[in-house]
């Protein structure tokens, strides 16, 4: 039989696993060991699933749910198969939290196991059959490559908020402070047509939140050039912006309440000053960086503003054209708004991809047609839940991979972690 379809390039999907493994192992390596079996983020698991995480999730997905192939270790398949996005703190002690997970020889032995399996079905397996539930398309491939990309952003993330002292700095590293504040500039996007999803066939991949092919009318609306910057949030916190319940949500309020919270989690104050908490050092606070924050906190921004967030479909639109900016791991902090002028939209809309993820005000919601991934049916289904807002674009920590138009994330309205920044619209 003629296969004249296939879509299988064996040696640049090896090639892309070696790739993921290696910079997973990078990220790995430059923790202190004390760092191991800590929680550097109170709602996600301990550092040492993730270690464990990302070879066991390739390993369930494709060789054990994909190919039929038996466990290599069915209690740690267990424990390493999920960990994502639970609702209410865990509370348990480090002294629990060790005796509750393997040593780090027993996750590296695994570990290497389920590479070795993998690998070998990268190579060789049976991995594309047209019509097979997580195989047609060689969807499972796709899935755990994607995968252990994003869950590098994920660790970033976590090891952001470690102690300076438990991180290893690369030494020709120096955050890009330079460049003024850009002016606020609104862009006039004019009415016409958005396209958000994409049919399954016309890309090697998607994921399913991504499908099918989705387009809609957008009426004319007003977006900002730059993202919001340190330099413009920082007159909402002067302004008391987090002490006025009239710009935020009364859930989102609830929280400022409750936590107490004045100020976005990136920025510490010593003295009178403030502080970027960067990834390596604490910075005084780069103005014409974008602000990082939740979802709740750019929503109440741009309420005080007399503007709101985009939709996802503005987004979308306002985007066409764009160049990457910062990505990819080329920086283990933001840069400068405005840096990036080649990468301006069609519109002249900046940093859209890149630099930060954008905050949209659209709830996650799958698109008219949409079928969970036999591959992984949970992986946006259990969104579906109104809590969950989409991020559109990507962050510096977002893999090259990840940089597809349809591409979508997203996380709940107060979830102050993430590399996220928005923009106003009207
Ligand atoms: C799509 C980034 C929201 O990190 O919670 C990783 C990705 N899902 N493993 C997350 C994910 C399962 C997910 N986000
Ligand atoms: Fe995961």
């Amino acid at each position: 039989m003629i296969s004249t379809s296939s879509i299988l390039d064996r040696p640049a999907l090896v090639a892309w696993y070696h790739r993921n493994r290696a910079r997973s192992r990078a990220l790995f390596g430059m923790l202190a060991d004390e760092a191991y079996y800590s929680q550097p983020i109170a709602l996600r698991h301990p550092i040492v699933f993730y270690e464990g995480h990302l070879p066991a999730f390739s390993f369930n997905t494709l060789v054990k749910k994909g190919l039929g192939r038996p466990s290599i270790d069915a209690a740690l398949e267990r424990l390493f198969a999920r960990g994502i996005d639970p609702d209410a703190e865990r509370t348990l002690q480090t002294a629990e939290v060790r005796a509750r997970w393997p040593t780090r020889d027993e996750v590296r032995a695994f570990a290497a196991e389920a590479d070795r399996q993998v690998l070998d079905a990268l190579a060789s397996g049976d991995v594309e059959r047209p019509g097979h539930p997580l195989l047609d398309r060689a969807e499972a491939v796709f899935c755990i490559l994607e995968h252990e990309a994003m869950h590098q952003e994920t660790l970033l993330y976590m090891w952001h908020r470690l102690p300076f002292e438990q991180k290893h700095r690369p030494t020709e590293y120096a955050p890009r402070v330079d460049g003024p504040v850009p002016a606020v500039e609104c862009i006039a996007i004019p009415a016409g047509r958005a396209t958000l999803g994409v049919d399954r066939e016309s890309i090697p991949f998607g994921w399913d939140n991504e499908r099918p092919a989705y387009a809609v009318d957008v009426p004319a609306f007003e977006i900002d050039r730059h993202d919001v910057t340190n330099a413009r949030f920082l007159e909402f916190v002067a302004a008391g912006g987090y002490d006025d319940f009239r710009w935020w949500r009364p859930e989102d309020w609830r929280w400022i309440e409750n936590e107490r919270i004045t100020h976005p989690l990136f920025w510490e104050r010593a003295g009178d000053r403030w502080y970027w908490r960067g990834m390596f050092e604490q910075l005084p606070l780069p103005p014409s960086w974008p602000v990082y924050v939740s979802h709740a906190e750019a929503a109440a921004f741009a309420r005080w503003r007399d503007a709101r967030l985009p939709t996802e479909a503005e987004f979308q639109r306002a985007a066409s054209g764009s160049a990457p900016s910062v990505v990819d791991f080329s920086s283990w902090d933001p840069e400068p708004a405005g840096s990036h002028p080649a990468g301006a939209s069609a519109w002249g809309v900046e940093d859209l991809i890149g630099n930060g993820w954008e905050w949209t005000s659209t709830p996650f919601a799958p698109f008219p047609g949409f079928r969970a991934m036999a591959s992984y049916p949970e992986y946006s289904a259990d969104f579906f839940d109104g809590e969950h807002f989409v991020m559109k674009g990507a962050s510096p920590a977002t893999a090259r991979e990840l940089l597809r138009p349809t591409f979508r994330n997203w996380f709940r309205a107060r979830y102050p972690y993430v590399y996220a920044t928005f923009r106003c619209a009207r």
